[in-house]
């Protein structure tokens, strides 16, 4: 039987994280696994980072277990990483296909076939496609034909790149089996008590609007004359509200990361759903992407209130991502300041919902002012939280830069992050866009710290939780400061990378 092994590689993890060294569990590994398992092949999820296996460890369980197939999917911070899983698990079993997919390797094929490990690519929504690339590598030499497998790329024998036509979406959601969360340990997750029990779940694919900046309409778009358009798929309410009983009920989940790059969508579904979870007694903590425009519309038919109430602490967040419409045109963003406005006053209405803004910043004509003015803009909105996320390069984006060769090289001065961004501003520099984002964050977030909210009895779980990882993130950097610039010891730069809460840590099993 075919051996198939998705592994996560050993990875830097954020200096606020708490005991877990992983954050969430990898909801594409999951369910990729579920539809396998379905059809009889033999299938292991190792998040190494979850499980705490370094390099050394990771090399010996693959020597001693031979898998035929090796899947990886990283996000782009640590893509990197994968790669040089890719290289050792070739050199520990040099039988093993390995296969990559996901937002960042999808994107970059070119440069990673010819400069990897990695033997396929699969582009695009990968149940349908892995499950047929699997199956064809169960052949013997002689029968195996990767031709016919759409969404796929390859080296055929003459070392010429194969790149088969898009996949297209599955239709319905519902065919896909429950995802394995079986092979995972929900134990091994989280991040104190904002992300105590948490679970990722997904009840769509896709969206119905194309914003420039982001990969996940064309990820899991549909093709059409030679275009990638998007294309919204949702399960339906009665399948979602199957999946919340078995992760609240079977495996004691308080807390659901909606996956979804929208999840408001569709009004109808939203009403539906919510009203199935209320009369099912299925309520838990939400965190979710909501499209500000829909907030309103929701709110006039009764269906908000609903959804309120099928939850119990509601984390909403909210793309705003500029503040002036002539930039969220730019953007391609559905919605415009006013439709902004409506939505946060409306979710200031409900005390249960924490609501975070999120704004990119350090597009090509960014300046200090304008991050300013964002900052002042905010207080308008009056939100629980604010991101100011750096626009990112991400390949197969309008903003992509070419940047999948820094990341296939491996170069450990010159991999891929999210400093080193590549997209260049007219008036700043990445440096003092990084000073800018410290600065007016801290504008935004100091004021919000309060004593009495971390000890004592307040609301907001989050706000509290919000503040430790604050407190943790300055005490990792002032020991590094220490170390660097009063003991003179090396901090490898990487200790500042900007993954997603932005400090870096080696963990002490990282190299075992
Ligand atoms: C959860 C999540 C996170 C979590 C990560 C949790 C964790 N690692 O523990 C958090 C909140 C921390 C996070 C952070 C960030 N994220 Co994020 N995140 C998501 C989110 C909401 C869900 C991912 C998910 O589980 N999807 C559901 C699964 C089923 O889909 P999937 O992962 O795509 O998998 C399918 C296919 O891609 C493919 N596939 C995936 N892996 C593999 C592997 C193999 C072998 C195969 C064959 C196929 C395959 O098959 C799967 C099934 O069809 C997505 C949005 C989304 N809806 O996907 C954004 C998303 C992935 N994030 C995004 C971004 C930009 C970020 C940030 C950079 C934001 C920021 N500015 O800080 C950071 C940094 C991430 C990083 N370090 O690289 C972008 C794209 C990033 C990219 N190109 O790598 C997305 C698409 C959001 C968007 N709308 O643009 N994120
Ligand atoms: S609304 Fe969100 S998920 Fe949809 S295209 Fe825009 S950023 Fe992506």
């Amino acid at each position: 039987m075919t051996k198939v092994f998705l592994i996560r590689a050993p990875r830097y993890v954020s200096a606020l994280f708490g005991k877990h060294d992983s954050l969430m569990p990898p909801l594409a590994f999951l369910s990729l696994a579920a539809v396998l398992r379905e059809n009889d092949l033999e299938v292991k999820i190792i998040d190494c980072s979850a499980s705490k296996i370094g390099w050394k460890s990771i090399r010996k369980i693959i020597e001693g277990q031979k898998p035929d197939i090796i899947g990886i999917g990283e996000e782009t911070a640590f893509a990197h990483e994968g790669l040089r899983l890719a290289e050792l698990a070739k050199e520990a079993a040099p039988h093993c296909k390995i296969i990559a997919g996901g937002y960042c390797y999808s994107y970059m094929e070119d440069d990673l076939l010819k400069n990897s490990a990695i033997d396929l690519v699969v582009v695009g929504e990968g149940e349908v496609t892995f499950l047929e690339l699997a199956k064809e590598m169960d052949k013997d030499d002689t029968n195996k034909d990767f031709s016919k497998i759409k969404g796929i790329r390859y080296k055929d024998k003459d070392g010429n790149i194969v790149k088969t036509s898009k996949r297209e979406p599955i239709q319905d959601l519902d065919e896909l089996p429950i995802p394995a969360y079986d092979l995972i340990d929900f134990d091994d997750y989280g991040i104190g008590k904002l992300w105590d029990k948490v679970a990722p779940i997904e009840h769509s694919r896709g969206c119905v609007n194309s914003c420039s900046f982001c990969i996940l309409w064309k990820h899991f778009g549909t093709a059409k004359n030679k275009r990638i358009l998007s294309c919204y798929r949702t399960k339906s309410a009665e399948r979602t509200a199957q999946e919340v009983e078995i992760l609240l009920k079977r495996y004691r989940m308080k807390t659901l990361y909606w996956c979804d790059g929208a999840w408001n969508i569709n009004g109808h579904w939203n009403r539906e759903f919510s009203q199935k979870l209320v009369d099912d007694g299925l309520i838990s903590n939400w965190w979710i992407y909501l499209n500000a425009d829909l907030v309103p519309r929701d709110e006039k038919t009764g269906t908000f209130k609903k959804m309120i109430d099928a939850s119990g602490q509601f984390n909403a967040v909210i793309g705003v991502e500029r503040k002036e419409d002539i930039e969220l045109n730019a953007l391609n963003k559905s919605y415009d300041q006013d439709d902004v406005a409506g939505c946060f006053e409306i979710l200031k209405r409900y005390p249960s919902v924490w609501a975070v803004a999120l704004y990119i910043v350090g597009i090509p004509d960014e300046t200090e002012q304008k991050i300013k003015e964002i900052v002042d803009h905010v207080q308008l909105l009056n939100p629980d939280g604010l991101g100011l996320m750096p626009l990112e390069p991400e390949e197969g984006t309008d903003f992509s830069q070419g940047m999948s060769h820094l990341i296939s090289s491996y170069d450990k001065d010159h991999y891929y992050d999210y400093l080193s961004r590549g997209i260049k501003m007219r008036y700043i520099t990445d440096k003092q866009l990084r000073k800018y984002i410290r600065k007016y964050s801290a504008k935004f977030w100091m004021p919000k710290i309060r004593w009495k909210d971390l000890f004592g009895r307040q609301n907001s779980i989050v706000h509290r939780e919000m503040m430790k990882f604050g407190i943790n993130a300055t005490k990792a950097k002032i020991k590094d400061k220490i170390k660097r610039d009063l003991l003179g010891m090396p901090v490898p730069r990487y200790n500042y990378r900007c993954t997603y809460f932005g400090i870096a840590r080696k963990p002490e099993w990282y190299d075992l």
